[in-house]
């Protein structure tokens, strides 16, 4: 099957540090948050960890010459902070830097361009120890380390990502405690979610300033985790619910980077509860410097009730219930996350019209699902097939109703540590054969080559 995509379009496949590169304690990497949580009984499934992971540290040129044969064009990686800067503040670390140093030479060398996430996670444990992202200094830290990077790999890496999904940091682990470092405390993660915008802002602030200082090109971003909120049902109490979701968990990450305010009703809500964003004066103009792309990792949309499961509208504190629900009817991944193509569409439509200006790059985009190898292990994953099919074709629709979209992402690679759940849950389009490390491509990696062929044929060759 071919899509209505331009032959310039953009084609890609993602991973991040921790959940590929293992060699967790090798050239001077100090301990991350991950390192540390993945220690806490029961907080990953199967008491699994990265320790290990994909071997991607010690098989990098293999893993390039893997993406090479899929035929994409980009390679969206992260750097891992603690390999670079041991304990997040202080000098660089040369051997942590040449690593990827070379990731970069060998993707130039095999004609991928290279995009660069500054953090996907993995905060030296060092300064979580110092109060983690609730803590302002981290937001300064966070542009040096930055620095480093760019000082190192400027002159060869022109795309430039800051944060992956600040929504995954800061409520995944500060409010809901799932993720590293695993802290429950609503307050602080507002204000790590207003610090991670202010890391990013500074961030952008200082590789765009480096970038011009030495006449380079530079494509900077941020990529956000995105999902509508969908009331549940036409009741007011479920609309509210989801205007309150909308505004924590989407708003809260878009407006002040592209409007450079936090949503009114959302301060209200806030209010209501005794909350405060730690904003300081300057920081809006900081967190919304202009930036050239912007990233969507989409998985699903979440349809929201304002009523608990015992009928009730407001919790034990007394707080407005604003809670997810399943409404079944739809298929579900592995994970089971609901598939919702149609409304990847909506969303990027949304983006458009309440973003205008903005390129986007789908930096995200997969599912898992329960893959069985054959003897050779291959995976016949005509699920995974379908569900890349369905979202590229929301890609297409949406491009048509106006949406500016550069390009798709395949998230991942191969198979790699899925965080709290452990190895058990598998996005791949490449198998990973966990003990032995060979990776094979899937059905979907195949097909998603094929169509990338067939997108960049030559007009009338079909
Ligand atoms: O594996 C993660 C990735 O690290 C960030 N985005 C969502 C993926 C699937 O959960």
């Amino acid at each position: 099957m071919s899509f209505d995509l331009p032959r310039d379009f953009r084609w890609g496949v993602a991973t991040s540090a921790y959940q590929i590169e293992g060699a967790v304690d090798e050239d001077g990497r100090t301990p991350s948050i991950w390192d540390t949580f993945c220690r806490v009984p029961g907080a990953i499934d199967n008491g699994e960890d990265g320790d290990v992971a994909c071997d991607h540290y010690h098989r990098m040129p293999e893993d390039v010459g893997l993406i090479k044969s899929l035929g994409v064009d980009t390679y969206r990686f992260s750097v891992a902070w603690p390999r670079v800067q041991p304990g997040g503040r202080g000098p660089a670390n040369p051997a942590g830097l040449a690593f990827y140093d070379r990731l970069v030479d060998e993707l130039l060398s095999a004609g991928i361009t290279p995009w660069l996430t500054l953090y996907h996670w993995d905060l030296p444990q060092e300064l979580e120890d110092a109060g983690g992202w609730p803590h302002r200094d981290t937001a300064y830290r966070f542009a040096d380390y930055a620095e480093i990077v760019y000082e190192r790999l400027g002159d060869r890496v022109e795309h430039w990502t800051t944060l992956n999904e600040a929504w995954c940091s800061a409520w995944l682990g500060y409010v809901e405690g799932v993720h590293a470092p695993g802290r429950r405390e609503f307050a602080d993660g507002i204000s790590a979610i207003h610090h991670l915008l202010l890391g990013h802002g500074l961030a952008t602030q200082r590789l765009r300033a480096a970038a011009e200082a030495a006449d380079r090109p530079i494509d900077l971003a941020i990529t956000h985790i995105l999902g509508n909120a969908i009331p549940a049902s036409d009741l007011p109490v479920d609309v509210e619910a989801t205007r309150r979701g909308d505004a924590l968990h989407f708003r809260m990450y878009m407006d002040p980077i592209f409007k450079g305010a936090y949503p009114a009703d959302l301060l209200e809500d806030l209010d209501a509860v005794g909350v405060a964003i730690p904003v300081e004066d300057g920081d809006l103009e900081i967190i919304s410097a202009p930036l050239d792309t912007l990233g969507v990792n989409y998985y699903r949309s979440m349809k929201t009730t304002g009523f608990a499961a015992d009928g009730a509208t407001t919790d034990a504190a007394g707080r407005p219930v604003t809670r997810t629900i399943d409404l079944g009817g739809l298929p579900k991944t592995y994970i089971d996350w609901e598939v919702m193509p149609d409304d990847f569409a909506n969303l990027l439509v949304r983006i458009g019209h309440e973003y205008s200006g903005i390129p986007l790059v789908i930096t995200e985009n997969g599912a898992a699902y329960d893959d069985v190898p054959d003897a050779d292990g291959f995976v016949d994953d005509e699920d995974r097939t379908k569900y890349i099919e369905d979202h590229l074709e929301a890609v297409v629709q949406a491009r048509r109703r106006g949406a500016d979209i550069r390009g798709y992402f395949a998230w991942s690679l191969m198979d790699n540590f899925e965080w709290a759940y452990g190895y058990d849950k598998r996005f791949g389009i490449v198998r990973t054969d966990y003990e032995t490390q060979a990776r094979t491509p899937k059905r979907s990696a195949l097909w998603l080559r094929d169509t990338i062929a067939r997108a960049r044929r030559p007009l009338g060759d079909d």
